[in-house]
């Protein structure tokens, strides 16, 4: 009989092998095929790391044992114990000779998706059933990488003397400018749901220096797209003393490293995906936006300087551009309020987007740091400076000249897989049409 402490000494399927050949092991998880023939039943165990074959014979098991292998329902939750034996199966060099089987939960039939992914479902029918849809490899495949990016991405932070906050996400201000904003009633007050941690983590430079948060922000775009979502995870870092130059290439190192980790600790996940990932070549190239401006131009699209590049200009600009870039420099216009501008020239902001193909993967630059200039900087883009007294009055308390960025993790981790649809990479995606599961 498996009891509870039993099944804490289980083994994963993907640990099972030579080496066990003899020994008794316990491996739980969801019965993926099951096959009877004549005194024979097959079973291929899942569980998170693997596969395994388990076999039963008659009069190997009880009676009721072997019968309740063979009437099995495809998914259900199981525990089994048996000896590990040599396997003569394609592409397995062990299998497990069982003795018991515990049924801890039954999976009703039919299920609403097929987890082994034989028969394909649309994208809504999977992420209605995201839970199930993970024990396929393929899916769970996007969301191993997506943990490694995270690990990688935190050690290089670290590396770089960068410290983790948490800055709230219930705010009583906009910090990227009043639109796109999710209101809330908080106690009979207005409040909102916070878009980016611009205005804390330049608050924190002046005392942690070197500040990086991974977290959650809320953006109310109607725009429904594969790249936007409404709930999104952002990497942001504020570096005190330091200017656009140096956040882009603690942005380069980020990106890089991060490849380079999945490379090394998600081969197998990255096989499954079929993805033909690649350390990309350094520096990566950067371009001011005039120039993309006249290259676009040139290509024969009517574009003027102070235009946004929109999705059919980014594709365009992507063909001679294949690979991560940044551009530089954009029009002061097209940046908020918390971005320096050139010294010798007003309409330019110190600024940056970093590229890759057509997806824009993260933004940032130097930032304002006299309160004076921001201040003015708020009037010019139509904002009260009253509405800002709480961050301005940390302006007068020895405010360093400071810069950072915030890369969109989730379409990092698209670009890291190779997937087209954003909502792919996110467990549970939040867009206009969808608030559930
Ligand atoms: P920005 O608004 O450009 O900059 O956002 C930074 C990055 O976050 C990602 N992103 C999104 N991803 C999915 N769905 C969305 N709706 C969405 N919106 C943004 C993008 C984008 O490049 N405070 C600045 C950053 C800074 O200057 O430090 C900011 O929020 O990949």
């Amino acid at each position: 009989m498996v009891d509870d402490e039993n099944i804490k000494k289980r083994v994963f399927a993907s640990e099972l092998n030579e080496s066990f050949i003899g020994k008794k092991v316990r491996v739980a998880g969801w019965v993926e095929d099951v096959r009877p023939l004549g005194s024979l039943i097959f079973l291929t165990v899942r569980d998170v790391s693997g596969i395994i074959q388990v076999v039963f014979i008659k009069g190997n098991t009880p009676q009721d044992t072997f019968l309740t292998a063979k009437l099995v329902a495809r998914q259900s939750a199981v525990v089994i114990h048996g000896a590990v034996k040599e396997s003569k199966a394609k592409g397995a060099k062990v299998e497990i000779q069982a003795d018991d089987i515990q049924v801890l939960s039954k999976a009703q039939h039919p299920l609403p998706i097929d987890p082994t992914g034989r028969v394909s479902s649309s994208l809504d029918l999977r992420l209605d059933a995201r839970a199930l849809e993970l024990r396929n490899p393929y899916t769970s495949a996007i969301f191993k990488i997506r943990h490694t990016a995270l690990q990688s991405i935190r050690k290089t932070m670290l590396d770089n003397k960068f410290i983790e906050v948490n800055t709230p996400k219930i705010i009583g201000q906009a910090a990227e400018g009043g639109a796109n904003l999710f209101s809330l009633d908080y106690f009979g007050k207005k409040a909102f749901l916070a878009q980016s941690p611009q205005l804390y983590k330049e608050q924190l430079t002046l005392s942690l220096d070197r500040v990086f948060e991974i977290s959650t922000y809320f953006r109310a775009e109607k725009s429904h797209t594969r790249r936007h979502l409404n709930e999104f995870v952002s990497v942001d870092i504020e570096a005190a003393f330091s200017y656009k130059e140096d956040v882009m290439n603690i942005l380069e190192e980020t990106v890089v490293k991060t490849i380079k980790d999945v490379l090394k600790d998600c081969e197998n996940e990255l096989r499954i995906l079929n993805r033909n990932l690649k350390v990309p070549k350094t520096p990566f190239d950067r371009m001011t936006y005039s120039q993309a401006i006249e290259e676009l131009k040139a290509s024969g699209l009517k574009i003027e300087f102070g235009d946004d590049l929109d999705t059919r200009a980014l594709k365009r600009l992507s063909k001679r551009h294949r690979d991560f870039y940044f551009i530089v420099d954009w029009p002061t216009s097209l940046k908020p309020f918390y971005i320096e501008i050139k010294k010798d020239n007003e309409e330019i902001s110190e600024s940056f987007d970093l590229m890759h193909d057509y997806l824009e993967l993260a933004s940032g630059g130097t930032r304002v740091s006299d309160r004076e200039k921001l201040e003015k900087r708020l009037l010019d883009v139509g904002l009260d400076p009253k509405d800002f007294s709480e961050h301005l009055k940390v302006f007068t308390w020895g405010m360093p000249v400071h810069a950072g960025w915030g890369l969109g993790l989730d379409r990092f981790v698209m670009f890291l897989t190779g997937m087209k649809n954003i909502r792919e990479v996110v467990l549970y995606p939040r867009d206009r049409f969808r608030l559930i599961p």
